[in-house]
């Protein structure tokens, strides 16, 4: 490897380079340096959030000794490398993480006794890094836990917001949104200021022939913006590599800030440049599943493309190759069309900077990406209308043109007499103004296309995109599994679950190898140890309810059935079926005697999520929710039989103490609409029972731990086209029950009715897209079931465990895996070395 500094220096260099601490005195050490040096604290004003950032920076360092490594020999065994665009990375905190990964979290837990602490208080003081909506930025963030952890050469390429998803209050019952400014302190990121890239906007586009009779083609006297990177090190559990996550923020290029303007007093003007350019990084849209085709959305993601394609390009030339290599050593992925501009950036690199032919950049092109679906959901396609593009964009414009013009010659070759087919699936919709299908452009410059389930993997090329599996047979598209990191989501989150399941199995080779699990099958008679297992969920419903207790100031039984639903509030999820099915719940309370109350299994129902700010749908049910629990909250009659909750602020670190303490979770999307899900893989894996429809992942779980440990309900996913075509045409007619709960809160029983006048309605009046009335009786009977079920506690174990024990394939490692052997075509980096030296030194 070159390295500037002399042979004969190098010793010097080798022997103070720093070892990182591995015992309690040596942490101790680093903690106190850091606290009383970098952050110019001491002994006596050391507060908890110092004492957290002083063990964040002892464990960075520890970090990023490792990291350096990793980075060095990536680049010297010159592999193959995966680099993973995604615009969510939803990380969550870090401190524990790291301390689990490198396997010193005892090691602090003791130091930080000493010096007067308790780690549980320290873990909580970081804020999260909450860079992503729901599942789509979650799922990337346990790619790159697993990606470290397999040891794979691969990269996360994001944007760096200031403003994560919002904070969300409550009050009144009502949503209220609270801007998310985290970087005050975030140690866990390292600023590159001499890696940026020079990213253009606008301009206008000039052909003309050299010299030498070439095309040229130059995009110019555009607006500059600089792209910086800021490196945030993703540790893997258990092994040495430390992988590379690079965000980019912007600012005005140093160009561009106008000296002139400044000193001739437009100082405002200047300013306001630079704030401009400022912005494109500020914040993250808080949709979910919905694109709202705003111009500085498409700014954020050209801007993220370009920057992270010009660092890639770059550290491509640095090896010198041939460009036709260029895929033998480089896999995209997009997560979702997010960054399908990147493809169209490869190609203007390759073409216009680089010189390459059309047909042999486009080559290389299409077999250097992949791209992921996340949703059939048709208001979450992305489309860009072609002014915008033309406007921002004037190059690549042309070049999607150029794209779509090929693609289209080609299969009006291969299918002559059809048409039709080339107007559907053209890249451009030809509708006032015109439209970019960005889905399209995402599968012609792809070489792969996935979804995240089965069933939605066959959805995808059934519905959506038929006519591309007409066109390039079927076996361009492939289905992915999702999965979810288990250090996280069992050995972080639930510790002494962990840990019995380690005593049983003999070791904790599990978390890198989850299909051990079903060493535990064995154990589901074991008494002693079914006993341990329960005492461990209650324990867990404990810390909930304590939870519950300090943010919402109220208690609620531990002993009751813990039922949950947290998640993003959307109607496709249907939040709204749940809350229904509450409210049917307290008027069956309501009309029974004393006697029968006593046969009742007491239930707290918990909600939790957030509604993007302009869904009003969303937030009518978020507001019903909280109007049910004030008034079933305080009804004599009904006490500790039900308990509605709704958390707020629901995130990743939330999520690490309310998944552990459900007995049912809810996973009641209408069928077809949710591409997977990965909650319900948490709470399962977690020993919980899931209520749910066949949809997503939840078929696939079925089918792992068996029909008999879930509790599914409702219409499959084919009959859904007739059932909403009926309700238009037929004789249609709401469920009774339902309508019986519509009259309930007409009544004004949660108070003000107008308030939640359309959630009725568009049940009742404007088609009930979502199927609710449909389900609803077939999701209260299953609600009964689960009550009778939950009876029988041993029965109920027995089921909890046997769940668990066949959980392994849902692991986000075996995704990794997958998308490795079948998409990406790379390999892991062989580290048996390093984990020698280690264990030697
Ligand atoms: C899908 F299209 C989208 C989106 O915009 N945001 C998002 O979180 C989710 N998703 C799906 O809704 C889930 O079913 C899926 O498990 C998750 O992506 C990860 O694939």
């Amino acid at each position: 490897v070159e390295s500037s500094i002399p042979e004969h220096m190098r010793e010097a260099w080798k022997k103070f380079s720093p070892k990182g601490f591995t015992t309690k005195d040596e942490f101790e050490s680093e903690a106190v340096k850091h606290i009383e040096t970098t952050l110019a604290r001491s002994l006596f004003n050391c507060d908890e959030l110092a004492a957290y950032s002083g063990t964040a920076l002892a464990f960075r360092d520890r970090l990023i000794i490792d990291w350096n490594k990793t980075q060095q020999r990536q680049s010297f065994a010159d592999q193959k490398r995966l680099y993973y665009l995604s615009l969510e990375f939803l990380m969550g905190r870090a401190l524990d993480n790291a301390m689990l990964n490198v396997g010193l979290k005892n090691v602090a837990k003791d130091g930080l006794a000493d010096l007067g602490f308790r780690i549980e208080d320290i873990i909580a003081q970081e804020h999260d890094a909450a860079l992503g909506n729901g599942g789509l930025g979650r799922l990337a963030a346990c790619f790159l836990d697993s990606m470290a952890t397999l040891n794979y050469a691969a990269w996360g390429y994001g944007l760096r917001y200031r403003y994560g998803i919002f904070k969300q209050e409550i009050q009144d019952g009502y949503q209220v949104e609270i801007p998310d400014y985290w970087l005050d302190f975030n140690p866990w990121e390292f600023p590159r200021h001499d890696v940026s890239v020079d990213v253009q906007f606008y301009g206008w586009v000039n052909k003309y022939t050299n010299d030498e009779g070439k095309q040229i083609v130059s995009w110019q006297d555009g607006e500059i913006v600089t792209a910086t990177a800021y490196d945030v090190p993703v540790p893997g559990y258990g092994t040495p590599t430390v992988n590379n996550l690079r965000l980019w923020s912007s600012k005005a290029s140093s160009g561009e800030f106008d000296f002139a303007k400044f000193n001739s007093g437009e100082y405002e003007s200047a300013v306001a440049d630079e704030q401009r350019a400022e912005t494109i990084s500020a914040v993250l849209y808080p949709n979910d599943n919905l694109e709202r085709g705003k111009e500085l959305r498409l700014k954020q993601q050209y801007f993220w493309c370009a920057a992270s394609l010009h660092d890639i390009v770059r550290r491509f030339k640095k090896s010198k190759r041939k460009w036709s290599e260029f895929s033998d050593q480089v896999a995209i992925q997009l997560n979702d069309t997010h960054p399908t501009l990147a493809i169209v950036e490869l190609q203007r690199i390759l073409v216009d900077m680089e010189g390459l032919g059309w047909d042999e950049a486009w080559t290389i092109v299409t077999s250097t990406f992949g791209y992921t679906n996340h949703t059939v959901l048709p208001e979450a396609l992305e489309k860009w209308s072609v002014p915008l593009i033309q406007n921002l964009l004037p190059r690549h414009l042309q070049i999607i043109y150029e794209i779509n013009l090929q693609f289209l010659q080609s299969v009006e070759k291969r299918f002559p007499k059809d048409r039709d087919l080339l107007g559907r699936v053209s890249i451009i919709e030809e509708s006032q103004p015109k439209m970019v299908r960005m889905a399209y452009l995402a599968i012609i410059g792809s070489h792969k296309v996935n979804g995240v389930a089965e069933l939605h993997s066959d959805l995808i090329k059934t519905t959506i995109f038929k006519d591309f599996v007409k066109v390039y047979g079927p076996d361009k598209f492939t289905n992915v599994t999702n999965g979810i990191t288990p250090r996280r989501w069992l050995h972080q989150a639930n510790p002494r679950l962990s840990e019995l399941i380690a005593s049983k199995i003999g070791s904790y080779e599990f978390l890198k190898d989850l299909t051990l699990l079903n060493k535990l099958e064995p154990f589901v008679d074991d008494k002693e140890f079914k006993k341990e297992w329960a005492e461990i969920k209650y324990a867990n419903k404990v810390r909930l309810a304590q939870h519950i207790q300090t943010t919402k100031g109220y208690s609620v039984n531990p002993k009751a059935l813990f039922d949950i639903q947290v998640k993003r509030i959307h109607e496709y999820k249907r939040q709204q079926l749940n809350i229904f099915g509450v409210i049917h719940r307290y008027m069956a309370i309501k009309s029974m005697s004393p006697e029968e109350r006593k046969k009742l299994v007491p239930r707290v129902s918990v909600f939790g999520g957030k509604a993007a700010p302009g869904y009003w749908m969303a937030k009518t049910i978020i507001h019903l929710i909280n109007k049910v629990g004030e008034v079933v909250n305080k009804d004599p009659d009904v006490g500790d039989l039900l308990k509605v909750v709704f958390l707020e602020d629901y995130n990743v670190s939330k999520a690490e103490i309310i998944v552990p303490a459900s007995d049912i979770s809810e996973h009641i999307s209408t069928a077809g609409t949710e591409a997977s899900g990965t909650s319900n893989m948490k709470f399962v894996l977690n020993g919980g029972m899931i209520i749910g429809t066949l949809d997503g992942a939840n078929i696939e779980i079925t089918r792992e731990i068996g029909e008999q440990n879930i509790f599914l309900f409702g219409n499959l996913s084919e009959d859904v086209e007739d059932l909403r075509h009926h309700h238009f045409y037929g004789d249609y007619k709401v469920n009774p029950e339902l309508v019986k709960v519509f009259d309930c809160i007409k009544k004004g029983t949660f108070g003000d009715e107008g308030a939640f006048g359309a959630l009725i309605s568009g049940i009742v009046e404007h088609g009930d897209y979502y199927l609710v009335s449909d389900d609803f009786n077939s999701y209260c009977q299953t609600q009964d079931l689960i009550d009778e079920a939950y009876k029988d506690q041993d029965a109920w174990v027995t089921k909890s465990i046997t769940s668990v024990a066949r959980m392994g394939f849902f692991t986000s490692d075996r995704c990794i895996n997958e998308y490795a052997d079948t998409i990406w075509n790379i390999e892991p980096l062989d580290v048996a070395e390093e984990k020698e030296v280690r264990a030697r030194t």
